[in-house]
């Protein structure tokens, strides 16, 4: 681990404050990192306090002055060559995800190509940025729209893509013109690091204004703090629906504007019609990869009753066959859960389903001994549920997965839809109308929904978020760009009078 800390800039102590390739005076305690893998510290940071904060926001301001007359195609070729940096570190980076996260080294590689395709996406769109143009109902008059950069995009991350969110945000924001301020999980602050010094060497050789990716690895109060600051247009945060509804409130109470890419409660239908062998694979995926620590996990089964039984079934024989431990083993299917605190919650989960009468098909349990010293080891489970019960209504951020039976489709998509939560859902079926209908108007009410894959795992050229107290926001693909831009709308005159619109008439 040594040399991949060394070859991505890390030290022994680190900053925690950072304007580009600057780093900068933190003023709060230093923080440890500790890997979940083996509980062993890696590197300290010291975490920034307010003054920080106030330091990079300040330079963030000052940046978006000269950063927004940059042409955007410009600005995509530092974003270019972003990608190219991402693709020279994407062993250490990809490790390092995997040491400080706990997810399978195959993830962390995963989350750094997921860093190398936005790149490569807003590149791209860094020529398009198109607005529309409309006929104006006046004569000799034109009338269309531009997208204008908004200014500071405050970005707040979670742990569990501790470097992915943050680029699908940050390429697209600088493609638009906007300037950058990050605030990542504290519980990975080193990955951040990582980025930092990754986006430096780029920023140095091309003379980026200092000020454009501003980084504050900070505790709440940083958060709290950006949420309700002016000087911030939009706040993009990425954690659960408690977080989320914390930014919102405060972002929307100053009219400001907030991205919320909050937590899910996925699920699959599988029907009688299901390809049974792509099906499994496909839940087990979605239910164990990343540890059940991805807002997209699949949490929940909805089982046709005429196969519930063989299904069950192999999906128990499936869970047998998996293997816990070091996550950069490559033997390893499941590593750890992020901390202690996350064990503690996955236990109470359980305690919670077995006292509303789940049954557990597969037992859950923390995993002692030798491999697993840092406690945070556990195991995937399964359990017979009711849809109604309220831990199967709730986000555990855990790989617990919930079994349900169904009789009509129109019955399991009820299921599907009735939980707070609506990020992603899939349908395993070979059947036309049942693939259309759950795709339809009647279907799934989530903002992803997929036929015959998983949950989990969404390419970055769609947009990605979800409904309800997912949060509504829209990152990544598709035109999810248009949230980091403000809309101007043109009308120019170039006749000789100045008829007005609705033909209102005022002589003067
Ligand atoms: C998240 O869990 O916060 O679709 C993001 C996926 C990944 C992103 C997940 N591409 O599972």
């Amino acid at each position: 681990m040594q040399d991949i800390l060394a070859a991505l800039g890390i030290k022994a102590s680190n900053g925690g404050a950072s304007t580009g390739t600057q780093w900068i005076a933190a003023g709060g305690r230093e923080l440890p990192s500790f890997s979940p893998v083996d509980g062993k510290e890696i590197a300290k940071v010291t975490l920034a306090d307010e003054a920080a904060y106030e330091a990079v926001i300040a330079k963030a301001q000052e940046a978006f002055l000269e950063w927004r007359m940059w042409p955007s195609p410009k600005r995509g070729e530092i974003v270019r060559q972003v990608g190219e940096a991402l693709r020279k570190y994407k062993e250490p980076l990809g490790q390092l995800v995997s040491y400080e996260m706990g997810k399978s080294l195959q993830e962390g590689y995963g989350e750094v190509q997921e860093m190398i395709d936005i790149c490569d996406f807003a590149v791209g769109l860094s020529r398009q940025l198109h607005g529309l143009t409309m006929h104006s109902e006046r004569p000799g008059h034109r009338m269309y729209e531009q997208w204008h950069p908004l200014g500071i995009v405050g970005i707040i991350s979670a742990f569990n893509f501790p470097v992915a969110v943050w680029s699908w945000n940050t390429m697209l924001a600088w493609a638009c013109g906007d300037v950058c301020v990050w605030k990542p999980s504290e519980k990975t602050p080193l990955c951040a690091v990582a980025c930092q010094n990754i986006i430096a060497e780029v920023f140095a050789a091309n003379n980026v204004p200092e000020g454009v990716c501003g980084l504050v690895i900070g505790e709440a109060n940083i958060g709290e703090k950006m949420a309700h600051d002016g000087r911030v247009p939009l706040v993009s945060a990425t954690g659960s629906t408690r977080m989320g509804k914390s930014v919102g409130a405060a972002v929307g109470a100053r009219l400001g504007r907030s991205l919320l890419e909050l937590g899910g409660n996925n699920a699959i239908i599988i029907s009688k019609d299901a390809d049974l062998d792509i099906a499994i694979v496909g839940c087990v995926f979605g239910a164990v990869g990343t540890a059940g620590q991805r807002c997209t996990t699949t949490r929940r089964l909805i089982i046709h009753e005429d196969i519930y039984d063989s299904f069950r079934d192999k999906l128990v024989a499936a869970y047998k066959q998996l293997r816990i431990g070091n996550p950069l083993d490559p033997n390893s299917h499941v590593g750890p859960l992020i901390d202690k605190g996350a064990v503690e919650q996955y236990l109470q989960a359980i305690e919670k389903c077995k006292a509303e009468g789940g049954n557990f098909l597969v037992e859950g349990g923390v995993l002692e001994g030798a491999g697993y010293e840092s406690g945070c080891y556990v195991k995937p489970c399964v359990a017979e549920a009711q849809p109604n019960f309220s831990i199967v209504q709730h986000e555990t951020f855990a790989p617990i997965l919930y079994l349900m039976k169904y009789k009509t489709l129109d019955e399991a998509i009820a299921i599907q839809n009735g939980v707070p939560q609506g990020l992603s859902s899939s349908i395993m079926t070979l059947n036309l109308r049942e693939a259309e209908t759950f795709l339809s108007s009647a279907g799934s009410d989530c903002g992803i929904a997929n036929v015959n894959i998983g949950t989990s795992g969404a390419e970055i050229g769609g947009a990605f978020g979800g409904e309800k107290e997912t949060g509504g926001g829209r990152e990544s693909g598709s035109d999810a760009w248009r949230v980091y831009m403000r809309r101007q709308t043109n009308t120019i005159n170039y006749s000789t009078a100045l008829p007005l619109a609705q033909g209102i008439q005022f002589n003067l």
